[in-house]
C-alpha cells in the first residue's frame, strides 16, 4: 500500500463512515478513519484464516481468561501489517502528527497486571506462529481504574475506555447465548435438569488479532451481558420509572467492571457471577462450534483444546461434565475423562491470599447442579487414587485451584522455580498422586509491541545489523554477540539508549514537571504496588543513599533518577502508603539543593501498557527485587532485559532464568533464596537483628519516623515503620545490606559506560529465549497438542 492510496482509504473512511469533512475533522476522527483503512487490510487476512481453519480440521487452542490487558491496538496492527511507512507518509501529505493520533487511543485495560498482559502477548504470539485459536474473556465496560494522585495519594477514578467508539471490534448480535443462575435442579437417575431462576444473554463482540506480517488472525471473544428481557414498559406505564429499568441494569451490571483485586468480602457474589458467565458462554460456544463440524463428542479432545488462564474460568471442569453428561447424555466417568482431556489449567500466583475458595452456601444458591457435580467429581477422584482427603469441596468451601488441578490433564507454572514451588508446596499431594500433571513453561513476551515497536531506535539498529528475521525468530538476536566488542555498533546502542532517555526526560519535564538529567542512571520499578515486590526495599535505599549524599554533597556520586510506577489495590493500605511515601519522597529530595543534582525520585501516575512502552526502552536499571519464592514469573523483567537494561534482582521467578541466559556476571544478583527465606523466617526477630546490623538502614527507618517527609504528619508512616522492625514478613531488612551492596556496584559500573553499554548488548543479545512465541510453542508441544494451520503467507495460500 503507498501512502496516497492510505491517504485516499482515510479520507474515504473520514467521509462515508464517520460523515465529517476534513476541514472540520478532529483528533479523534482521523484516529478512527486511520483505525478503519488499516482495519479493512486486517479483515481479508482473518478471513482467510477463519476461513482455513474450517476447512482444515485441525486442532482448535481456546485461551480461557478473565483479563486480557491488550492496550492501545492501532500502533500493533499498523507495525504487523507492515503499513507504518503508507501511514506516517499520508498522514504528512494530510499534515497531521502520526504521534499525536496514535496517542489519542485508549488504552484498553482489561486486566490488573501480568497474568492479563501475558494473555495479551499469548493472543499476538498464536497469531504470528498461525496456530488455530481464540481467545474468550468479558467486555468490561470500565477497566483498571485510572490513577492519579493528589497531596502524593492515590486517587482512583473510573476508566472509560469504552466511551469512545471503539474502531477494532465486530458486534455480533447472532452470537447470544443464555447463562442462568439459581433456581433448583430436578434430578432424573445420575443425570439432572437445572431450572435457573435467573436468566441473562452474552452477547459477542470480535476483535482480530492480527500475527506478524498479517499471515494469519484469530478472535479474541469478549462477552458483555444483557438482560434477557429488555425494557418494563408496563411498569413504566404505571409510573415505575426506576423499576422498569431495573433489570436491565442488574444484568448489565455483570460486564460493567473489572474486578481489581480479591481482597473485600463484598461483591464477591458478582465476581462469581462474572466467572461463570464468562466460562458458560464461552463453553457453549466452543460446543456448538465443535457440534457444528463434528457430530461424536469424544472427539472433543483431539478437535480443541481450552487453556484455564488461573482458577477464574476453573468452573470450566464442572460446567463442561454438566453439558456432556446432563445435556448430551454422555456416561458421568466419561463426561469427566473427555472434560480432562480437553482442558488445562495455568497457576500464576502461590500467595495465599490470592488463591481462590468459595464458601459452598454461595457457590450451591447460584450454581446448585455445579455444587453437586463437584462433590461427585471428588468423589470420582477419591476413588481414582484411593485417597481420602484432598477434596475441591472440602471446609465447607470449594477450593478452585485443586478443582482445576483434578480437572485438567496438565496444570503449569509459569517459571522453572514457581512450577517446582508447586510441587513442593501448594499442590504437594496431588503432585505425589499425579505426578506426571504439573510441567512448566516459563512466560514469554511478544517481541513485535516489547521491541520492534516500543523501542524503533533499538530495533532499527538490531535491522540494520542482522537482518530483520528476528522479529519473528528471536534467537537470532544472538548474532548480536558477534558486535559486542565492536566499538562503532556499542556507541550505537549506546545512542539509541540516550536519544530514548532524551525523549523520557523531555516527557517527564512536561507532564511531571520535573528535570531530570538523560545522562544519569535511569533505574526503574514498573509493576502493581505489593509487598512481596518490595517497593518498600527500593524506597528505603533511596531514603539511605540521599543521606549519604547529604552527609558529603562534594563527592563524586553518580547521578540517579530512580522511576516508580503502579498501581496499588484500592482497600489495600499499606500498598497506598507505600505509593505516598514515594511520593512524599520525590517532593523532598527533588527540590533539596543539596542532592538533586544526584537523586531524583519521580512517580508518574497510572501506570499502564502505554506507560511501559514509553519507560522500558529508555531504561539502564530494571529492578526486580521481590521477596524470592514470591512472584510467580514476572514478565516486565523480560521486557526490560530485551531492551537492553541491566537486571538488578533476587533469584526469584523468571529472574533465575533471566540470569542464566544473561550470564551471572552480567545481572546484578543479591538477596536470600527461596530456601533461605523460609528457613530465615522461622527464626523470629530476623528484621531486628537486620537493623541492628546496618546503621544505614537504622538510619533510613528513623528518617522516615521522624517526619522527613511528612513534616505535617509526622506519624504518616507509623505502620510501614512499625511492620518492618516488628513483623517484616517479606524480609525487607534482611535483604537490604545485600541490596545496598549491589546497588554500589551499579554505581561503580555505571561509570564505565562503554562495558556498561556492553553489558546492555549481551543482555539483548542473549534474550531471544523469552519471546511470547517461544513459550506458546511449549504449551502446544506439552499441553495441546495442536500445530500451526500454516506454513507461510495465508492469504496466499
Ligand atoms: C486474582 C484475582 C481474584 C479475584 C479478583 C481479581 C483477581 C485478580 C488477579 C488475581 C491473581 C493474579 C495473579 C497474577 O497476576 N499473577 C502474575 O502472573 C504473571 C503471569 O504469569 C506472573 O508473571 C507474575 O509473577 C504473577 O504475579
Amino acid at each position: 500500500m503507498t501512502p496516497s492510496e492510505m491517504k485516499d482509504a482515510i479520507l474515504h473512511h473520514l467521509v462515508y463512515t464517520l460523515g465529517k469533512d476534513a476541514a472540520t475533522a478532529h483528533v479523534y476522527d482521523w484516529r478512527m478513519a486511520l483505525s478503519f483503512a488499516v482495519r479493512d487490510r486486517i479483515v481479508d487476512r482473518w478471513f482467510a484464516a477463519t476461513r482455513r481453519t474450517y476447512g482444515s480440521n485441525l486442532k482448535r487452542v481456546y485461551y480461557l481468561s478473565l483479563e486480557f490487558l491488550i492496550g492501545r491496538l492501532l500502533k500493533d496492527a499498523i507495525v504487523n501489517m507492515r503499513l507504518e511507512e503508507a501511514a506516517t507518509g499520508a498522514l504528512k501529505e494530510l499534515a497531521l502528527d502520526y504521534r499525536e493520533i496514535l496517542e489519542d487511543e485508549p488504552d484498553a485495560a482489561l486486566g490488573n497486571g501480568g497474568l492479563g498482559r501475558l494473555a495479551a502477548c499469548f493472543m499476538e504470539s498464536m497469531s504470528t506462529i498461525g496456530l488455530p485459536a481464540m481467545g474468550y474473556g468479558i467486555r468490561y465496560e470500565n477497566g483498571l481504574f485510572r490513577q492519579r494522585f493528589e497531596d502524593g495519594r492515590q486517587i482512583e477514578e473510573p476508566e472509560d475506555w469504552l466511551s469512545q467508539r471503539h474502531a477494532w471490534e465486530f458486534e455480533r448480535p447472532e452470537v447470544s447465548i443464555d447463562i442462568g443462575f439459581g433456581g433448583h435442579v430436578q434430578e432424573i437417575g445420575s443425570r439432572a435438569n437445572w431450572y435457573p431462576s435467573e436468566m441473562l444473554i452474552a452477547m459477542a463482540h470480535d476483535t482480530p488479532v492480527i500475527g506478524w506480517k498479517g499471515r494469519w488472525g484469530n478472535t479474541l471473544r469478549l462477552w458483555e451481558s444483557r438482560p434477557m428481557h429488555g425494557f418494563d414498559l408496563a411498569r413504566f406505564n404505571r409510573g415505575e420509572y426506576a423499576a422498569a429499568a431495573e433489570p436491565e441494569a442488574l444484568a448489565r451490571t455483570l460486564s460493567r467492571v473489572l474486578y481489581p483485586d480479591d481482597h473485600t468480602e463484598q461483591g464477591k457474589e458478582l465476581r462469581l457471577k462474572q466467572e461463570f458467565f464468562h466460562t458458560a458462554a464461552s463453553l457453549r460456544d466452543i460446543i456448538r462450534r465443535f457440534e457444528s463440524e463434528y457430530d461424536d463428542l469424544k472427539l472433543l479432545p483431539k478437535k480443541a483444546a481450552i487453556q484455564i488462564n488461573d482458577t477464574h474460568p476453573a468452573i470450566a471442569g464442572p460446567e463442561l461434565v454438566r453439558i456432556l453428561h446432563d445435556e448430551r447424555g454422555m456416561d458421568f466417568e466419561e463426561a469427566v475423562g473427555i472434560a480432562r482431556a480437553t482442558l488445562s489449567y495455568t497457576n500464576h500466583t502461590l500467595l495465599p491470599e490470592a488463591l481462590e475458595t468459595w464458601g459452598e452456601a454461595r457457590m450451591g444458591r447460584l450454581l446448585p447442579r455445579h455444587m453437586q457435580l463437584i462433590d461427585r467429581i471428588d468423589d470420582l477422584h477419591r476413588r481414582e487414587t484411593g485417597t481420602h482427603s484432598l477434596n475441591a469441596h472440602q471446609d465447607g468451601k470449594v477450593h478452585m485451584g485443586t478443582l482445576g488441578f483434578i480437572m485438567a490433564h496438565k496444570v503449569n507454572g509459569v517459571a522453572a522455580l514457581h512450577t517446582e514451588l508447586m510441587k513442593s508446596t501448594v499442590f504437594k499431594e496431588l503432585h505425589e498422586l499425579h505426578p506426571d500433571r504439573i510441567v512448566n513453561e516459563t512466560n514469554g513476551v511478544t517481541p513485535r509491541r516489547w521491541l520492534l515497536s516500543c523501542n524503533p531506535r533499538l530495533s532499527g539498529l538490531i535491522t540494520d545489523t542482522i537482518g530483520e528475521d528476528w522479529v519473528d525468530d528471536l534467537e537470532q538476536l544472538e548474532k548480536l554477540e558477534a558486535h559486542a566488542d565492536d566499538s562503532a555498533f556499542v556507541d550505537a546502542f549506546l545512542a539509541a539508549k540516550r536519544a530514548n532517555k532524551v525523549d523520557l526526560s523531555q516527557w517527564i519535564a512536561e507532564t511531571l514537571k520535573v528535570s531530570v538529567d538523560p545522562d544519569s542512571i535511569f533505574d526503574i520499578q514498573v509493576k502493581r504496588i505489593h509487598e512481596y515486590k518490595r517497593q518498600h526495599l527500593n524506597l528505603l535505599e533511596t531514603i539511605a543513599h540521599w543521606q549519604e549524599i547529604r552527609d558529603n554533597p562534594n563527592a563524586d556520586w553518580v547521578p540517579r533518577v530512580k522511576i516508580f510506577g503502579g498501581k496499588a489495590f484500592p482497600n489495600y493500605i499499606y500498598a497506598k502508603e507505600m505509593v505516598r511515601l514515594a511520593n512524599d519522597m520525590a517532593t523532598v529530595m527533588n527540590s533539596d539543593p543539596l542532592t538533586s543534582r544526584y537523586l531524583k525520585v519521580v512517580f508518574p501516575p497510572n501506570y499502564n501498557v502505554s506507560l511501559a512502552e514509553r519507560l522500558i526502552p529508555a531504561a539502564d536499571l530494571s529492578e526486580q527485587i521481590s521477596t524470592a519464592g514470591k512472584e510467580a514469573s514476572g514478565t516486565g523483567n523480560m521486557k526490560f532485559t530485551l531492551n537492553g537494561a541491566l537486571t538488578i534482582g533476587t533469584l526469584d521467578g523468571a529472574n533465575v532464568e533471566i540470569r542464566d541466559l544473561v550470564g551471572a556476571e552480567n545481572f546484578f544478583l543479591f538477596g536470600m533464596t527461596a530456601a533461605e527465606v523460609m528457613e530465615r523466617r522461622k527464626e523470629g526477630g530476623h528484621a531486628a537483628r537486620a537493623i541492628a546490623e546496618d546503621p544505614r538502614l537504622g538510619r533510613a527507618l528513623e528518617a522516615i519516623r521522624s517526619g522527613i517527609f511528612s513534616p505535617d504528619e509526622p506519624g504518616r508512616y507509623h505502620s510501614i515503620t512499625e511492620n518492618l522492625t516488628h513483623h517484616d514478613y517479606f524480609m525487607v531488612c534482611s535483604d537490604f545490606t545485600d541490596y545496598w551492596r549491589a546497588q554500589r556496584e551499579v554505581d561503580a559500573a555505571f561509570t564505565d559506560r562503554k562495558q556498561w553499554t556492553r553489558t546492555a548488548v549481551l543482555n539483548t543479545a542473549r534474550a531471544g529465549w523469552l519471546s511470547s512465541d517461544r513459550t506458546i510453542r511449549g504449551y502446544m508441544s506439552d499441553i495441546w497438542h495442536a500445530e500451526p494451520a500454516t506454513e507461510g503467507d495465508v492469504a496466499a495460500g
